[in-house]
């Protein structure tokens, strides 16, 4: 197979040739076996709820149409994909608590090894959820907030603190009127689970509200709380420099790969490592000190604050090992492939699993417990050390990496684009106004072997901002950015359209802002309901000429994020289409009729070009209607364009 039909990235397409002449498998490979793939499930129409099944609808209407329970297409589609739903948002939502935990600890133990860094930031986030802040110490508001933030997850009353301190009222209101303003965080998912147990609700519209619901819960509730607390635990993230790709694994250091989700333990990893005593312990070993780097989402989470290297994005992860030079594969929660645990079995990287919640066969287990931190993380930094010496053969490391600038929050966006006195969100909205900007995009989400990888998300970024949509990324879309050198200021005189690129010169930031990881996505909330708080721009998000995508998702995480976007009142594209598609009805509900009711629809569009045009289109006709959109010369694109743009 040519490495350039799987990978649009250079340091993947050595590594897959590579791969390929050591008869290594990857997730590729895998999924190549695994073609053709089934067609109900695709389509959504295989209910395994019950052992009177499994049952699936025939989609072409010659065989059975009905369950034997009686439920239709419509009902298993529905049912299927809200299920999804409470797999992300429960995914996302329990990384918020896990952080919510650290951060009591941090605010109970005088001797825990977390503190809080950001007081700031607590000040104004406890503000928000109506804690008394005048005339207390930080360890008062401290407090308040996590007993409040904690009841979020289970409370049996009333509805989300944060779903009516951050979204703007017009938003609330549109909730409240379709019944959907999310309760608690839990209680949400348990609904889903419940509501689609055999022989409860089987009206999809009715379905898909409790999946609206859910969503919520996790956009503005659980993932908002994990980047809320984590700001304030780990420090806020300000713009700094990292590099990205395998190239920043480096050959003559001892190599720890932190992989996963959640930032509690790679954080003090990383403070760890730089003991000079583990230094020297690495030097005695032969190595030239230690590297920490990063591996999807963990990655974005720690590069944000401490500017660590990034190895890859999800499809990157069994290469990283390919490499022969990780020590150590450490991981907590998510996103992990199982192959790992082999695969490191081929080599002398240890794989080693930390979260009771993820043990996986060929994986050593240290469990991490947040009150013997800096321990433990001392325990595995030394593993990992005297692992060094067990390399084998050559190493393989692409000299391929990028540079970019990442740190980019609701908050510190004030101070870029208005400076340090006239910290506003004002300028952006003027440049929007005055057209200079179209409007934004946020662009997010997985790597899919169904997709060249890294191909859709580097098409449809640089689509966007050479029509002048500034783009704001998380997650392995963001790293898919950080490669290519999108996120590098130069980017913006190279790639983006003319008002664009003088804007971001202007202020000095790149045309594609990394906001974090995909918890992260609940700044990309945030910053919508600041514009929309600022003013000139409508009352809703709904109104605002904004739109988002996720070109290589696969994950159910993804779906929830889509969800709670469009939700929220955006437009949402992604590329594989939801398993609905054999529900006609419920096909039309996401992509068209539920507008009317959450103000926001799904797209689905495999090319990336078409899916950026869709959302080009669909930000000048909010501009339309905001009337705000002057005349200016519009070019569609022809063949030629289209060759130009082909990436290499
Ligand atoms: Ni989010 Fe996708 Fe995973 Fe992060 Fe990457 S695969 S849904 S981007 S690492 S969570």
């Amino acid at each position: 197979m040519d490495p350039k039909k799987r990978s649009n990235d250079k340091a993947s397409q050595q590594m897959l040739k590579h791969a390929d002449e050591a008869g290594l498998e990857t997730a590729w490979d895998r999924f190549e076996q695994q073609e053709p793939q089934c067609g109900f499930g695709k389509l959504g129409v295989c209910c395994r709820i019950c052992t009177m099944g499994p049952c699936r609808i025939d989609p072409f209407g010659q065989g059975p149409q009905f369950g034997v329970c009686g439920a239709t297409a419509d009902t298993i589609a529905a049912r299927n994909l809200v299920r999804m739903i409470a797999g992300g948002a429960a995914a996302h939502s329990d990384h918020g608590r896990d952080v919510a935990h650290t951060f009591k600890m941090a605010v109970e133990s005088d001797s825990c090894d977390y503190v809080i860094k950001d007081e700031l930031k607590l000040r104004e986030v406890a503000a928000r959820y109506g804690i008394k802040i005048e005339g207390r110490d930080t360890k008062e508001i401290a407090s308040d907030l996590s007993d409040v933030v904690m009841a979020e997850f289970g409370k049996q009353e009333g509805t989300l603190v944060s779903a009516a301190a951050y979204p703007p009222p017009a938003r609330q209101k549109v909730w409240q009127e379709f019944g959907v303003t999310p309760r608690s965080i839990d209680r949400e998912i348990v609904e889903i689970m419940h509501r689609t147990h055999v022989g409860v609700g089987s009206d999809y519209k009715n379905l898909m509200k409790q999946g609206i619901r859910a969503s919520l819960s996790d956009g503005w509730g659980g993932s908002l709380i994990a980047t809320e607390l984590s700001d304030i635990l780990f420090g806020s993230p300000w713009p700094i420099r990292f590099s990205a790709n395998l190239g920043a694994l480096d050959a003559k250091q001892v190599n720890i790969v932190v992989h996963g989700h959640e930032p509690t333990l790679s954080d003090i990893i990383l403070a760890v490592s730089q003991e000079p005593e583990l230094t020297k312990m690495a030097e005695d070993r032969g190595a030239r000190g230690i590297n920490i780097i990063g591996m999807c989402c963990t990655a974005n989470e720690i590069l944000m604050r401490h500017g660590i290297p990034v190895a890859g994005n999800f499809l990157q992860q069994e290469l990283a090992v390919m490499t022969g030079v990780v020590e150590v594969m450490l991981v907590d929660v998510q996103c992990i492939m199982p192959a790992l645990g082999s695969l490191s079995g081929c080599f002398h990287t240890k794989l080693i699993t930390t979260s009771p919640k993820c043990k996986i066969a060929g994986a050593e287990h240290i469990e991490f417990h947040e009150d013997r931190a800096v321990e433990i993380a001392r325990e595995i930094i030394k593993i990992a050390i005297e692992n060094f010496a067990n390399r084998k053969g050559k190493a393989k490391i692409p000299k391929v990496t990028e540079r970019g600038i990442a740190g980019f929050t609701t908050e510190n966006i004030f101070y870029h684009l208005g400076g340090r006195f006239r910290a506003s969100y004002r300028p952006l909205n003027d440049n929007i106004i005055n057209g200079r900007v179209r409007g934004a995009a946020g662009v997010v989400g997985c790597n899919n072997p169904k997709q060249v990888h890294d191909y859709g998300h580097l098409t449809m970024i640089k689509e966007l901002i050479k029509n002048d949509v500034l783009v704001v990324s998380t997650g392995c879309s963001a790293i898919a950015a950080a490669k290519a050198g999108l996120m590098r200021p130069e980017a913006a005189a190279k790639y983006c359209g003319k008002g664009l690129a003088e804007v971001c010169e202007t202020v000095g930031i790149p045309p594609v802002l990394h906001v974090g990881s995909c918890v992260d996505n609940s700044r990309i909330l945030t910053v919508a309901a600041n514009i929309v708080a600022e003013g000139g721009l409508g009352e809703d998000i709904s109104d605002l000429p904004v739109a988002g995508a996720a070109p290589e998702w696969m994950s159910e995480k993804a779906v929830s994020i889509a969800m709670y976007f469009v939700a929220s009142g955006v437009y949402t594209v992604i590329a594989e289409p939801l398993p609905v598609l054999g529900s006609p009805n419920l096909t039309r509900y996401l992509t068209d009729e539920i507008e009317k009711d959450i103000g926001g629809k799904w797209a689905f569009e495999r090319d990336p070009l078409k899916a950026a045009h869709m959302m080009i289109e669909h930000i000048e006709s909010k501009r339309d209607a905001l009337g705000i959109n002057v005349e200016k010369e519009r070019k569609l694109y022809d063949m030629e364009d289209r060759r130009a743009l082909a990436l290499d």
